[in-house]
């Protein structure tokens, strides 16, 4: 489509999708997110950003319609690039200019000028969208949009699996085929593939209970299950048949409240996950002989999958660098163990797996994850071809061969465009069958410092602002010093504050010897935050 054409076209539907006056988005950590009520124009103009940025990368691009974590009410979107990875940041800034101008058609042309997009390129976007009931009326918005200029649509998918979707379609479906079956005959290939090295697993050992958050993550898991071919058996619940999404349940639940779900009866001993909204995150737990609940949140996880690519690859003699990207969040004993006894290189990075994901693409090898369950894991290209010849190398003994088809399988296990509770789910179940590790014996790796993390709401969240990754807050004045006195109050303390870029509030962490200490000063930073940044309605309360 070309400039003139495109001008009729975009002001025949933005005439149907208008800005209501007075409103701001920003694109934040994982895109557009606020009220659906609020995001038809933004959804609409997103469409006609996505097809700008196919012509302008002359590849497919992905829009995902899904307010992730946030509550039912809540929307929002994720835009896609060529690899599969989140949407380049210099295009951030666009899409904010986009989602707040009041003359659309200048904020398209200059777009087209700064980045001399050929309009006569064709262009091709993917969209996707979550169960949430707002999302049918939202992607369509955006299809409108993609249509004002040129383009196309998927439907019901993860967030994952249309990242997937996207890169198939990039690489000509080197990285694999792009459609549901495709991703799930290749996922769960490379998970049969890996289980062959467990030996006698029992029924029970095979037995995983799954918290869909009553989404999207859980449709698709039932899609799946038959590739499965009985190697995980999964027993779902929170499946969307009658609770509301994230409502007391997923990730985001559980590892905020530190507790299960509500839905079902956990029994002790026994592996449960929850997934988020739309399936992008991931945390294990199980209660103990006691009642006692225990977590395996992203840090550990992080720690489990890099452990058993470390000792792979020592095991092939291959000499590849492993690192593990982390964020401010994470627990201070997993630092600790993978700096210290388990000898890898970590990286702190500010929230947001663009970011992570940006600093694991400096590694041959680099596990990231966010503590909230958000992660994968990457190999670089150089990586992975040494390990496909090393598998392919006929004069390497038994157990050189062994351990570059587990790493190979690994690869093809794994979903490297983004984080995804479904593709960590099985990478994670075929390590510990192949380790006969139970789930009480990864969470002894090592023990997590009580850690608590609250909400606190100000007028303008942006009073607050950070810098070393997130650790220090540089305004406003006095924060940080007031953060620093109080963490030295306490025993192994830690603490920070951030402005989340999802949702109207300030986030608060703090980390200490004892839970109760964790408790007391996350609640004095809580207390100092709402003083110093402008807090609104009642002041934080001890918990
Ligand atoms: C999104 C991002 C995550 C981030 C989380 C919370 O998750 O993808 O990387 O950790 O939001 O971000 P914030 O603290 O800035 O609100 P999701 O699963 O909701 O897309």
């Amino acid at each position: 489509m070309l400039y003139g054409d495109m001008v009729g076209e975009v002001e025949k539907q933005s005439i149907m999708h208008p800005k209501p006056p007075g409103l701001t988005l920003h694109y934040g950590t994982a895109g557009l997110r606020t009220n659906a009520k609020h995001l038809d124009h933004a959804m609409f103009r997103m469409g006609l950003l996505a097809t700008l940025r196919s012509k302008n990368t002359k590849a497919t691009i992905g829009v995902m319609v899904t307010a992730s974590h946030n509550p039912e009410e809540d929307n929002g979107l994720k835009l896609i690039d060529p690899m599969g990875e989140m949407m380049a940041p210099a295009w951030e800034h666009y899409a904010t200019q986009l989602a707040n101008a009041d003359d659309l058609l200048t904020v398209l042309k200059d777009i087209i000028e700064k980045e001399a997009i050929n309009m006569s390129q064709e262009a091709n976007v993917f969209v996707g969208k979550d169960t949430r009931s707002s999302s049918a009326r939202l992607s369509q918005a955006v299809l409108d949009g993609v249509s004002a200029l040129d383009g196309h649509n998927y439907g019901l998918v993860t967030t994952p699996q249309l990242h997937y979707m996207v890169r198939c379609q990039n690489t000509k479906g080197k990285y694999g085929e792009a459609t549901l079956d495709g991703y799930y005959s290749k996922l769960c290939q490379a998970f049969i593939q890996l289980t062959k090295n467990a030996s006698n697993r029992t029924d029970d050992q095979k037995l995983l209970s799954v918290d869909g958050a009553n989404g999207i993550g859980a449709l698709k898991v039932r899609e799946m299950e038959s590739h499965l071919k009985k190697e995980l058996q999964i027993s779902l619940f929170n499946d969307g048949s009658q609770g509301k999404l994230n409502y007391q349940c997923g990730a985001d639940f559980v590892k905020v409240q530190q507790k299960p779900p509500t839905g079902f009866k956990m029994n002790p001993g026994e592996r449960y996950c929850s997934f988020d909204g739309d399936a992008d995150r991931i945390v294990y737990y199980y209660t103990d002989s006691e009642g006692q609940f225990h977590l395996l949140d992203g840090d550990k996880i992080a720690t489990l999958m890099s452990t058993f690519l470390k000792e792979l690859l020592e095991q092939a003699g291959l000499n590849l660098k492993v690192a593990v990207v982390q964020t401010a969040y994470a627990n201070g004993s997993s630092t600790h163990y993978l700096e210290n006894t388990m000898k890898v290189i970590v990286r702190c990075a500010k929230t947001g797996v663009k970011h992570l994901h940006h600093a694991a693409q400096e590694f041959d090898v680099a596990v990231y994850f966010e503590s909230n369950g958000h992660g994968t894991v990457l190999f670089s290209e150089a990586a992975e071809e040494k390990i496909c010849q090393l598998a392919e190398d006929p004069n390497i003994n038994d157990e050189k061969k062994r351990a570059a088809l587990l790493l190979q399988n690994t690869i093809n296990v794994i979903n490297q465009t983004v984080g995804d509770a479904i593709s960590d789910m099985l990478f994670i179940e075929a390590i510990l069958a192949i380790k006969g590790m139970s789930v009480q014996q990864w969470d002894a790796v090592y023990a997590d410092l009580p850690n608590r993390q609250l909400k606190v709401k100000v007028a303008d969240r942006r009073a607050i602002d950070t810098t070393d990754a997130e650790r220090r807050a540089v305004s406003p004045p006095g924060m940080q010093d007031t953060v620093d006195s109080l963490v030295n109050k306490y025993k192994q303390a830690r603490s920070f504050v951030r402005p989340s870029g999802t949702e109207d509030i300030v986030r608060v962490y703090a980390e200490a010897d004892t839970q109760e200490s964790a408790d007391a000063l996350a609640h004095e930073v809580s207390l100092a935050v709402y003083r110093l940044a402008g807090g609104v309605g009642e002041e934080p309360k001890p918990l």
